[in-house]
C-alpha cells in the first residue's frame, strides 16, 4: 500500500475550504503513508492564497511533495491512479472516467462529502454508489464513531502538544505585542451584521481586548463600524481593543494563530475543525444555507460537542453560538460567555482528546480503502 498511487480533484465552489481541506488531505496522505499523490484543482488563485507558493502560471507543479495540476477544460489526459477521491461531488473529467473503465483493476473511487453532525451521516457513510456503471463509495467525515472522523494532522498534533505560552507570545508578536491579561481573540467568519456590537462590547470591555482578524469578508464591515478603511497590517487601538488586520497565512501558521489566542472565532469547515484540534473555545459562524440548513447542522454539531460540557458552560456557548449565527441576543450572550471561558477551555481540551481516539479522516480513509481492495473491488 505504500507505494499506492491516490488522485484527488476539488473543484473550488467558493472561498478557501473546498481547495483547504483537499490540500490538508493531499498533504498528509504523502507525508504520512508515503503515497504518491496528484491534486487537480480548477483554481489555482485560491489555493495560492492558502499556499503562497503555488505558482498562478503553472498547469504542473510539485509542492510539499505533492504533484499539483491545474485543472481546466479539456482536462489533460491522465492515467488513473490506484485511489481516485472525487471531492464533494466535483464530477470528474468524462475523459478520465473513461480510462477508468477501460482500465480495470483494485482501483478504489469515493466520494469525499461534506462534514456534519447529523444523525443521517452514519446511515450514508461507507455506502456504495455506483457511477457510470463503476463501483464508487460515500466517505462522510464525522464526529462520532461509524464516521470518517475528522482531518487531523499527526505532524500538527505533535507541534500543538509543544506549543507554550511563550511561543504564542512570539507568535502574535508579529503583529501586536500580547498584553498581560488581556484577551486574545482570532476573527475568522462570513460577513456576519453581529460584528459592529462585538467590536463596541470590546472598545468598552473592562478587560483589554486583542483582536486579530485576517482579512476577507469581514474587513469592509469592521471598517465601517470603527469608522476607518481598514487595510491588511494595520492595528487600531479604540478604548479597549486593539484589532489587527492580518494577511492570509498558510495553513499551518493560520494553526498557529489559533493555538495562541484564548477564543478562536472560525467558519466553514476547515477553519472549524482546526480550531477543534487547537483545544481552546470556539465560535463557529456557520455557512449559511438559503433553505435554512445549516440551523439543522449547527444544532446538531452542538448535540455533540456540549454532550460532556459543564451544563451552565454548555448553556452559555449555545446562547452565543445562535447569537453570532443571527439569532440571539449577541451583547446579553457574550456577557456570559466571558466568564465562562476557563471551563469552555478545560471542555475543548477534552474534546479533543476525543476526537483523536476516534481516529483522524485520512487514517480512517486508508483503512476503508485497504478493505475495499482487500475484498476484491474490481473494475
Ligand atoms: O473559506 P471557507 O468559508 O470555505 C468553505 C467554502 O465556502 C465551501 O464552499 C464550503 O462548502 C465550506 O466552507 C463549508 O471556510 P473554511 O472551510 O474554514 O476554509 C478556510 C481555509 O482557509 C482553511 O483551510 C484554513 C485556511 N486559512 C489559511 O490557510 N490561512 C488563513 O489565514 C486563514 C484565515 C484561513
Amino acid at each position: 500500500m505504500s507505494n499506492s498511487r491516490w488522485d484527488i480533484f476539488c473543484r473550488v465552489v467558493d472561498n478557501y475550504g473546498d481547495i483547504g481541506v483537499c490540500w490538508r488531505l493531499a498533504r498528509q496522505l504523502h507525508a504520512e503513508y508515503g503515497f504518491t499523490v496528484r491534486l487537480m484543482v480548477d483554481d489555482l488563485a485560491s489555493f495560492q492564497r492558502i499556499q503562497s507558493d503555488i505558482a498562478l502560471d503553472q498547469c504542473q507543479q510539485q509542492c510539499s511533495g505533492v504533484e499539483v495540476l491545474h485543472w481546466r477544460e479539456p482536462a489533460i489526459e491522465l492515467e488513473p491512479s490506484d485511489v481516485v477521491i472525487e471531492a464533494f461531488a466535483c464530477d470528474l473529467p468524462a475523459s478520465y472516467i473513461a480510462v477508468m473503465k477501460a482500465t480495470p483493476g483494485d482501483r478504489v473511487w469515493l466520494n469525499l462529502e461534506y462534514l456534519s453532525g447529523e444523525d443521517w451521516v452514519l446511515g450514508c457513510h461507507g455506502l456504495p454508489s455506483p457511477a457510470q456503471g463503476l463501483p464508487k463509495f460515500f466517505f462522510f467525515p464525522g464526529f462520532v464513531d461509524g464516521t470518517g472522523g475528522v482531518l487531523g494532522e499527526l505532524v500538527q498534533r505533535v507541534a500543538r502538544a509543544a506549543w507554550l505560552v511563550a511561543d504564542a507570545g512570539a507568535y502574535l508578536a508579529q503583529w501586536q505585542r500580547p498584553q498581560v491579561d488581556s484577551l486574545k481573540i482570532s476573527l475568522f467568519a462570513y460577513a456576519n451584521s453581529g460584528l459592529a456590537e462585538l467590536l463596541q462590547l470590546w472598545q468598552n470591555s473592562s478587560t483589554p481586548v486583542q483582536v486579530f482578524m485576517p482579512e476577507g469578508l469581514l474587513l469592509p464591515l469592521a471598517s465601517a463600524a470603527l469608522g476607518q478603511d481598514l487595510c491588511v497590517g494595520q492595528t487600531i487601538a479604540l478604548g479597549s481593543l486593539t484589532l489587527t488586520v492580518l494577511p492570509m497565512q498558510s495553513q499551518d501558521d493560520y494553526d498557529r494563530l489559533l493555538w495562541s489566542c484564548d477564543l478562536n472565532f472560525v467558519r466553514g469547515e476547515d477553519s472549524f475543525v482546526r480550531a477543534q484540534w487547537a483545544g481552546l473555545p470556539m465560535v463557529w459562524h456557520i455557512y449559511p444555507q438559503d433553505d435554512d440548513a445549516h440551523r439543522v447542522k449547527l444544532a446538531a454539531f452542538l448535540t455533540h460537542y456540549l454532550a460532556t460540557c459543564p451544563r451552565e458552560a454548555a448553556l452559555v456557548l449555545n446562547e452565543f453560538w445562535l447569537a453570532w449565527n443571527h439569532a440571539g441576543d449577541l451583547q446579553a450572550a457574550w456577557h456570559k460567555l466571558l466568564p465562562a471561558l476557563p471551563s469552555l477551555r478545560e471542555h475543548a481540551q477534552g474534546w479533543a482528546e476525543q476526537l483523536l481516539r476516534r481516529g483522524d479522516l485520512a487514517t480512517n480513509l486508508v483503512k476503508f480503502v485497504n478493505s475495499k481492495v482487500k475484498y476484491g473491488v474490481k473494475f
